[in-house]
């Protein structure tokens, strides 16, 4: 029989919602039907991978805080792993963009490295080329913006220095409906994009810096932004912290070949089943690098790739 229980004593309320923010183990959660409100969440148990955009099972406790029960299936995920470790991005996205300039030099090593790891997801890209008035390194890095809209990239170019409501209008119709994981290495321009859409951005960095407790240093986590000034109603915009290392050693070889766009099409048609595509004989791909076909920087930065890819060990 059940006894009632002793007085001021409550079952636990249970609810759903969103990680909004993420630094480290440390998290905050966004409660269905409190939407104003972030919950300080703590996972329960040794499991505590999950990331900004998982929607998770809560019990809620008091009026700020949450413990997470579990975390519901995950449509993709987007994760790097560096050192050994695998470090997740982000859950639930529709797309990733990546911001890169001129000047300072992007990485197009880090490029491939953020594309591939998204194609593997089945996440949607979008590089976001900025900083267009910085007309000379802008102009540098063209021909590399062509090459890869060539391969089916869409790229979007602004400043949101010189033509500030123009990049406004161009990212929202890149963002509408969607929830987008912006991604960059720093100095590349990202904050900026973010406090363009939502100048309410800097304001809400300090109240989640202070909640996570991770001081001065307000760009070492992730968070959700689901509203802002500029952001079109039903966009989500997932802010992150810049990199500059980008591991792929959680992908397996064939993975990484099937992610790049430009080698996937000659896979099966080299002399050895198990090509690596380096330098064998009757490579399909190397063939296709001789003729012209594949740009012999991307040949190098897939070699770089496929480096991780075989740390591990994983069967080919
Ligand atoms: N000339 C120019 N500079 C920019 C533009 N956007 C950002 N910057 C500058 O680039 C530097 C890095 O920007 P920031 O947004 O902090 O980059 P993050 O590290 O990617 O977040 C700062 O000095 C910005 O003022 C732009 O459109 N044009
Ligand atoms: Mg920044
Ligand atoms: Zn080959």
């Amino acid at each position: 029989m059940r006894r009632p229980s002793p007085a001021g004593e409550r079952a636990p309320a249970r609810a759903r919602g969103v990680v909004a923010a993420s630094h480290g183990r440390q998290l905050l959660v966004r409660v269905d039907g409190e939407s104003d409100l972030l919950r300080q969440a703590v996972a329960r148990g040794r499991r505590s991978d999950c990331c900004v955009g998982d929607r998770v099972e809560l019990t809620l406790i008091g009026d700020t805080q949450a413990a997470i029960e579990s975390v519901e299936p995950r449509r993709n995920c987007l994760r790097r792993s560096d050192a050994g470790r695998t470090k997740l991005l982000a859950a639930n996205i529709d797309q990733a963009a990546i911001v890169l300039a001129g000047e300072p030099l992007f990485s197009e090593e880090l490029l491939v490295r953020v594309l591939a790891a998204a194609a593997v997801e089945q996440v949607s890209v979008l590089i976001i080329a900025g900083k267009t008035d910085v007309a000379d390194a802008h102009a540098r890095i063209e021909p590399r913006l062509r090459l890869y809209e060539s391969l089916g990239y869409p790229v979007l170019r602004l400043s949101a220095k010189a033509q500030p409501q123009t990049s406004i209008e161009t990212l929202q119709g890149s963002l509408a409906g969607r929830c987008t994981l912006l991604l960059g290495q720093s100095g590349m321009g990202k904050s900026t994009l973010v406090n363009l859409l939502i100048p309410e951005a800097e304001m809400a960095t300090q109240a989640i810096s202070e909640a996570l407790s991770s001081g001065r240093h307000t760009t070492t986590f992730c968070r959700m932004f689901d509203r802002g000034t500029h952001l079109p109603a039903g966009a989500a915009l997932i802010d992150s912290p810049g990199f500059q290392l980008f591991g792929l050693a959680h992908l397996s070889a064939s993975q990484l070949m099937h992610a790049l766009p430009d080698i996937a099409p000659w896979l099966g048609h080299c002399r050895f089943g198990n090509c690596q595509h380096r330098d064998e004989p009757g490579c399909a791909v190397r063939a296709a690098m001789d003729d012209g076909a594949l740009d012999a920087r991307r040949h190098a930065l897939y070699l770089r790739m496929l480096e991780d890819t075989l740390q591990t060990g994983r069967p080919y």
